[in-house]
């Protein structure tokens, strides 16, 4: 096995095999980074989730161009909304319901305009696309068995909302063995102070739910990649 890669990260340098990793991007969708769509219509203010796009556009990139797998999510219902649970249908006091018709189409509703990913994050021909109608990206998805298909054992997190389907992903890759590193400027979250904890929370003691890099260091270690190809 080749040397690991290594990040400069939280709470210690993050080492990992290009080869059996993969960058998890998740819901960056219409419905939560735009306006008019479910994050909208929860009172949120959406423009916090645009800073984002740029710096995961970079590491997108980058990613494809090492030739590491990438894996998009989508949170969304069946039209029907047969996979939505009422206590997730009918809570709080949203300006507009899940199903309901919206400036993008239903809200959080699979097929649906706003329920697909952004323009400048578009997933590439033959990039996995996993529908999920929970927070995590393991609850009811065939996500687990795909990444033990490509033998994946870590992976880059990145997307929104770093304290809701970016934490609660984390910590169920982490009960199943994998190895996650979050980039701190490409998850990102309605409210500051959420995201400065929910990041602190997974380097927490030792790294309870795994590790915390900024995508420059993990684009420097991409790079080594390519000065060892070159070798
Ligand atoms: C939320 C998500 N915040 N993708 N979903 O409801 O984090």
């Amino acid at each position: 096995m080749p040397d690991p890669l290594l990040v400069e990260a939280e709470p210690y340098p993050y080492g990992f095999d290009p080869a059996r990793t993969a960058l998890l991007i998740i819901d960056m969708q219409r419905d939560f980074v735009e306006p008019g769509g479910f994050g909208e219509t929860l009172g949120n203010d959406v423009g916090l989730l645009q800073e984002v796009v740029p710096p995961l556009r970079d590491v997108l990139t980058a990613t494809r161009k090492a030739g590491v797998p990438v894996i998009h999510t989508r949170e969304g219902h069946l039209p029907d909304l047969s996979d939505c649970p009422p206590s997730k249908l009918n809570r709080g006091a949203p300006s507009l319901r899940i199903g309901d018709p919206g400036p993008k189409g239903r809200i959080l509703i699979r097929g649906e305009y706003g329920h697909d990913i952004i323009d400048e994050l578009a997933p590439a021909e033959g990039e996995l696309v996993i529908d999920k109608p929970g927070k995590g990206s393991f609850h009811a998805t065939t996500l687990d068995e795909s990444l033990r298909a490509m033998d994946v054992r870590s992976l880059v997190v990145t997307g929104v909302t770093t304290e809701v389907c970016v934490h609660t992903t984390v910590r169920e890759a982490n009960d199943r063995g994998y190895e996650c590193l979050v980039l701190s400027d490409c998850v990102g979250s309605y409210f500051p102070e959420f995201q400065r904890v929910g990041l602190e929370m997974i380097a927490a003691q030792g790294g309870i739910f795994g590790w915390v890099a900024t995508s420059a260091g993990y684009l420097k270690a991409l790079q080594t990649l390519e000065t060892r190809g070159a070798a």
